[in-house]
């Protein structure tokens, strides 16, 4: 394994405001990033996958006053429902950051220094407008009249005014790097219409960045001015290096190894400060940017903006527990073009199902191994020679691996997924054509050979389908008595991998139960 493991891939989600109760959109960014780092760890990569919780700044003290709790007590409540989420979705995350915890507080002292020392931060003092939702700042003019003659913010939020001392952070001297590191780094920003919103942001100016507040204290106090806590976003974001052992960055540790981040996954809401100010931050600390900052869509419900005072946010564990956990990570991601929005619609996710995944995909692994089991003793079938039929069917499963490849390191999940399903819809195609059932008495011989390259093409299937659904893929690898160490993708190489005639198969079970509307 010495070649493989000179690979590394370090993929982030945003660390969730502790303010709420994890959502579809939480669970959506964390699935993304679960498939990308299960898929490379399959493909032969040393993956770091984090996620985590952001639990300074003025609207989870708020929050907490709300709940009448003390801030850290809050905080340690909340927090342990985004754990409680990762468990219940499945997610392989490696680390779970919570940025109450001192590695971090240590972290954010460190890049305040080093922006200090090198003159990126100076004193002085803001008057202007602050979203507390938003944790963000903004000018008069993104800001739109609202139904009460108030000011309201371009997301929607409502802003206060806001006059306090204030450490600025010289983003204003960032504009002419950003963007000439934008244009060095064509895919930074995927997908591509929200790097050019990017740039054309950046383009339009650059203002100085307050980075502290001193009218509430819960956050990371700024070393050497106790007056001042680290605004919010310049300690959440350096969660990221905190969690490779920031500002341990020797050869042999964790920065080392895995900085720069491969993929930070983002909701569109955030890319800003993702692709303007932390790239920024890094580069005036002295450190390496991130490789990728994908933003993807938001999800509505029925068709509605999901929002709370409208009582229809989406619970991820109500989902699972109504659909299948595998269910809806399918669904997920393969509903929507991945960046794009999507909407939540229960006929939808039904017809998926039913559809993709108990008729086309399910059907096809049971009557294929039920036809083995029956026929051919419940063992690995010996094949003859294969046709040219055999061998499209085989060479379209084994093609499948680099084109995934591909389609996984831009983020393209809907793609893989169709790809996939490409693969699967083939090979219901050859049951029908080869019709194995009648060669049971007509040429046993040919269907052992049919039912062979049917098997293999399902091994191939469930091996690609475990990074979007581990569950029912497992059960699948276990009906083809695949053992753990055949499972990852360097078994669908060479073929040293494939099926071995003769291997006893336990006894064929469906995986993917349709919905019923009556039994629902
Ligand atoms: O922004 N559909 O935390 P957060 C899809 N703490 N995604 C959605 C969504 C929806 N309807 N609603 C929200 C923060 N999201 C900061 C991040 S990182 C250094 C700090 C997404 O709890 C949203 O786009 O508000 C964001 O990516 C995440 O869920 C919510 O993050």
């Amino acid at each position: 394994m010495s070649e493989t493991s000179a690979k590394t891939y370090y993929v982030t989600t945003p660390i969730y405001y502790v303010n709420d109760a994890p959502h579809i959109g939480h669970a959506y960014t964390t699935l993304a990033c679960d498939v990308v780092a299960r898929f490379k760890r399959l493909d032969g990569y040393d993956v770091k996958f984090l996620t985590g919780t952001d639990e300074h700044g003025q609207k989870v003290e708020k929050s907490a006053q709300a709940a009448g709790v003390a801030p850290q007590a809050f905080t340690d409540r909340v927090s342990q429902n985004f754990r409680d989420l990762a468990v219940h979705m499945g997610f392989s995350n490696d680390d779970f950051i919570r940025t109450t915890e001192d590695r971090h507080k240590l972290a954010c002292k460190e890049i305040w220094q080093r922006l200090f020392a090198a003159g990126e931060i100076y004193l002085g003092s803001y008057a202007g407008w602050y979203a507390v939702r938003d944790e963000a700042f903004y000018t008069e003019a993104e800001l739109t009249d609202g139904p009460q003659g108030n000011k309201i913010a371009p997301s929607g939020a409502e802003v206060e005014w806001v006059e306090e001392p204030s450490y600025f952070f010289k983003l204003s001297a960032w504009q002419d790097k950003l963007l000439a590191f934008y244009d060095a780094n064509p895919d930074f920003i995927l997908p591509k219409t929200r790097r050019n919103e990017v740039i054309s942001f950046v383009k339009g100016g650059l203002q100085d960045l307050s980075v502290s507040r001193t009218t509430f204290n819960w956050g990371v106090p700024v070393p050497d001015d106790d007056d001042h806590i680290m605004y919010v976003w310049l300690d959440a974001l350096t969660n990221y290096i905190t969690a490779v052992g920031f500002p341990e960055t020797e050869e042999g540790g964790e920065y080392a190894k895995y900085w720069p981040a491969d993929l930070h996954m983002v909701g569109k809401d955030i890319l800003r400060f993702h692709a303007v100010y932390w790239p920024a931050f890094l580069m005036a600390a002295g450190l390496e940017p991130p490789k990728r900052v994908f933003a993807h869509g938001w999800w509505t419900n029925e068709g509605q903006k999901i929002s709370k005072s409208l009582g229809n946010v989406i619970d991820p564990f109500d989902l699972v527990e109504r659909y299948g956990l595998d269910q809806v990570r399918y669904f997920m991601l393969r509903e929507v073009p991945f960046g794009n929005d999507g909407d939540f619609a229960h006929r939808a996710m039904v017809q998926r199902m039913n559809g993709e995944l108990a008729n086309d995909y399910g059907n096809l692994a049971q009557r294929v191994l039920s036809m083995v089991a029956k026929n051919c003793g419940g063992k690995v079938p010996t094949p003859g020679d294969f046709t040219p039929d055999d061998q499209a069917l085989l060479g379209a499963a084994r093609n499948l691996l680099p084109k995934l490849r591909e389609l996984i390191d831009v983020q393209a999940f809907n793609e893989a997924l169709e790809a996939i399903w490409v693969v699967i819809r083939a090979a219901n195609g050859y049951v029908d054509a080869q019709a194995p059932w009648k060669l049971r008495k007509e040429d046993p011989d040919r269907m052992a050979t049919v039912l062979y390259v049917l098997a293999e093409c399902i091994r191939h299937l469930a091996l690609m389908t475990q990074p979007f659904m581990p569950e029912t893929s497992a059960k699948m690898l276990d009906q083809l008595s695949i053992g753990e160490e055949a499972c990852g993708f360097e078994a669908l190489d060479a073929g040293e991998g494939a099926l071995i005639p003769g291997t006893a198969l336990p006894k064929p079970e469906g995986v993917f139960p349709r919905f019923n509307e009556d039994e629902a």
